[in-house]
């Protein structure tokens, strides 16, 4: 009889979703240190349960000895966006580094091609190599990008499918089609406005980074500083603060910079 030795079958794949949960995650990071948009709101990361492993094998007709080949997505990643136009971007991003630190094996566009539940998102599924202490293994992996709204419907869609099996009640069903149709004329309106929220965002994250900077300047200054004009500085900041003014905030963080560099220089000779 076959047997799967689960924990040790399923480490490769509990590595690869952290790992490339970390490389997304870094993707906007950089994009917000760079007080630039992001493309990627979130990402979330999960190995498939044996339970549900073993479903998805019994309803497919797949053997244990299959599993790995034939089933993708016991390893995945949901990336998501705020907008529509962020997945092309993302899948950009994903497509450039085809070949390097991952194969694309297949792209399933449910946007275009909306399941007939409404489900919608865009698939891609990934072969990625993984060293574990065993060796290298090549792993298959789904990664579903999809925006806010569709995961909205997505994650309740999945909960009740879960909850009435194979029969959900007609009314049930008809009222998550409207969902996604209200989730898909959401996604269309937000894009219309886009320009403004994503004007709004960028303001706001310089503001916090440039207000992160200043606070580790004080910083600096506590440490290297003279402490009755540190405190005058810590005075200034918070007036300036109060006034919200960035271009203010940028100035006085540029002279921050400068009496930093002095003390620095002084420190040295
Ligand atoms: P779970 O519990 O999320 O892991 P196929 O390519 O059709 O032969 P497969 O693998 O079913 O085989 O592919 P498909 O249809 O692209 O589905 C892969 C995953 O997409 C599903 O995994 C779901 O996560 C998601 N998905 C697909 N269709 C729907 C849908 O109608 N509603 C929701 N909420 N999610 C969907 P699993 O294993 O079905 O589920």
């Amino acid at each position: 009889m076959e047997t799967v030795q689960w924990k040790k079958f399923l480490i490769p794949y509990e590595q690869a979703v952290r790992e490339l949960k970390v490389k997304f995650e870094s993707i906007g990071h950089e994009y917000h240190m760079l007080n630039q948009y992001s493309p990627i709101e979130l990402v979330t990361g999960r190995v498939k349960t044996i339970a549900s492993i073993l479903e998805k094998a019994r309803k497919k007709g797949i053997s244990l000895s299959e599993i790995q080949e034939e089933i993708d997505d016991i390893a995945g990643i949901r990336i998501i966006c705020q907008f529509v136009e962020d997945i092309d971007k993302v899948v950009g991003l994903l497509r450039e580094r085809d070949g390097k630190d991952l194969w694309i094996v297949e792209e399933k566009d449910y946007i275009t091609h909306t399941k007939s539940s409404g489900y919608r998102s865009y698939h891609m599924i990934i072969k990625y190599p993984v060293y574990t202490a065993q060796g290298e293994k090549k792993i298959l992996a789904e990664i579903q990008i999809r925006t806010l709204a569709m995961n909205f419907w997505a994650t309740i869609e999945h909960s009740l499918r879960y909850k009435y099996n194979q029969n959900m009640p007609i009314e049930i069903h008809e009222r998550l089609l409207r969902a996604a149709e209200a989730a898909f004329k959401l996604d269309q309106e937000m894009s219309t406005i886009q320009s403004e929220i994503l004007e709004a965002q960028e303001l706001f994250q310089l503001r916090s980074n440039i207000v992160a900077d200043i606070i580790k300047n004080i910083e600096n200054l506590q440490l290297i500083g003279n402490l009755s004009e540190v405190a005058d500085i810590q005075q200034q900041f918070l007036k300036l603060w109060e006034e919200g003014d960035l271009e203010k905030l940028k100035k006085f963080n540029q002279q921050l910079d400068m009496i930093v560099q002095i003390y620095d220089v002084q420190s040295l000779s």
